[in-house]
């Protein structure tokens, strides 16, 4: 059965033609974000990841489907010149959920969030996205009642996230309660352990474990079918070739928070001072294992996406 769009969103939403062909025959899709394109690398790396990232969901029998707001319009697949805008152009704001209305309005620019890409990716008909790493619930959160909107879409839209895993510049054992609080079921594929981004341990047992992508597949199916409304987080943790050990990243990521509260940064900037300043401190390093880990999940989602697809 294929989705079909809201009379009322339509005339806001700009579908890729190889994009809606794809929906339209019911094969494989995979969204991507631009948050991590505009506001999560640098550039040049950021520019040749976003298309190397499409070219792997493709060799793995998906079409890519990377989502932004461009000019007020919710776009679902986008150009190389528009890669290139959003991977250069300083003018692009970092746009969750609750932006999504003003940047629409206004007829701005906009990089999207893992919330903002699921709700516009779950408007389309888009039910696998593949990122980096999701937002979650901040250290400190317990004053500063900082917990990243992605937690929020993850509960009430009906689309699975494949990451890898959480950050430990975040709360990893609040943001894995929240989850639950929420019903989100938090899988990691292959291993007992939850993986915490650059590293694949985080020291806490993963809620749920899958084996297999068409074992994900089948749990999506199970889900929506059941009227078990909301996402699903799939951990998928970064290859061991490419992993930064927690023993070695952690004293970095302190480094990166201590620096963060000397300049007084708050909100939405937080999330890219941090990935910045990793990138700093690690001399290049973990950029090159960001980069390893969201390729290895567009492998995953566009295998999922795959399954997902002939499961009908
Ligand atoms: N994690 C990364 N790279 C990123 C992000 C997260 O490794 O670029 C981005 C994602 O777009 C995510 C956002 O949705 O940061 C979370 O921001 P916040 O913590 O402000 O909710
Ligand atoms: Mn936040």
């Amino acid at each position: 059965m294929t989705h079909q769009i809201d009379p009322s969103v339509a005339p806001y939403l700009d579908l890729h033609p190889e994009v809606a062909a794809a929906l339209a025959a019911g094969q494989a899709v995979v969204a991507l974000e631009s948050t991590i394109i505009s506001h999560g690398m640098p550039f040049p790396q950021n520019v040749d990841m976003a298309r190397g990232v499409e070219d792997v969901v493709r060799a793995h029998g998906a079409v890519p489907a990377t989502i932004a707001v461009l000019g007020g319009r919710l776009k679902v697949g986008l150009t190389p010149d528009e890669l290139h805008l959003l991977a250069t152009d300083k003018g692009v704001d970092k746009i969750s959920t609750r932006d999504l209305p003003v940047t629409v309005a206004l007829g701005r620019h906009g990089a999207t969030t893992v919330a903002s890409t699921m709700r516009i990716a779950a408007l389309a008909g888009i039910r696998v996205f593949a990122t980096g790493g999701t937002g979650g619930v901040h250290r400190g959160a317990g004053s500063s009642m900082d917990v990243s909107a992605d937690l929020l879409e993850l509960a009430r839209t009906d689309v699975c996230v494949v990451s890898a895993g959480v950050k430990s510049i975040l709360d990893i054992g609040l943001t894995l309660e929240v989850l639950e609080t929420q019903g989100v079921p938090a899988i990691t594929l292959g291993e007992t352990e939850f993986p915490a981004f650059y590293s694949r341990q985080s020291g806490f047992t993963s809620p749920l474990t899958v084996q297999t992508p068409a074992e994900a597949a089948r749990v999506l199916k199970a889900k929506w079918d059941l009227g078990l409304s909301g996402g699903v987080m799939l951990a998928n943790p970064v290859p061991a070739g490419a992993e930064i050990p927690a023993a070695e990243i952690t004293p970095h990521i302190e480094q990166a928070l201590r620096d963060m509260d000397a300049l007084g940064l708050t909100g939405k900037d937080t999330t890219p001072y941090l990935l910045g300043r990793i990138v700093e401190i690690t001399g290049g390093r973990s950029l090159e294992t960001n980069i390893a880990l969201v390729r290895n999940n567009a492998m995953v989602a566009a295998q999922v996406a795959v399954a997902y697809a002939q499961l009908g």
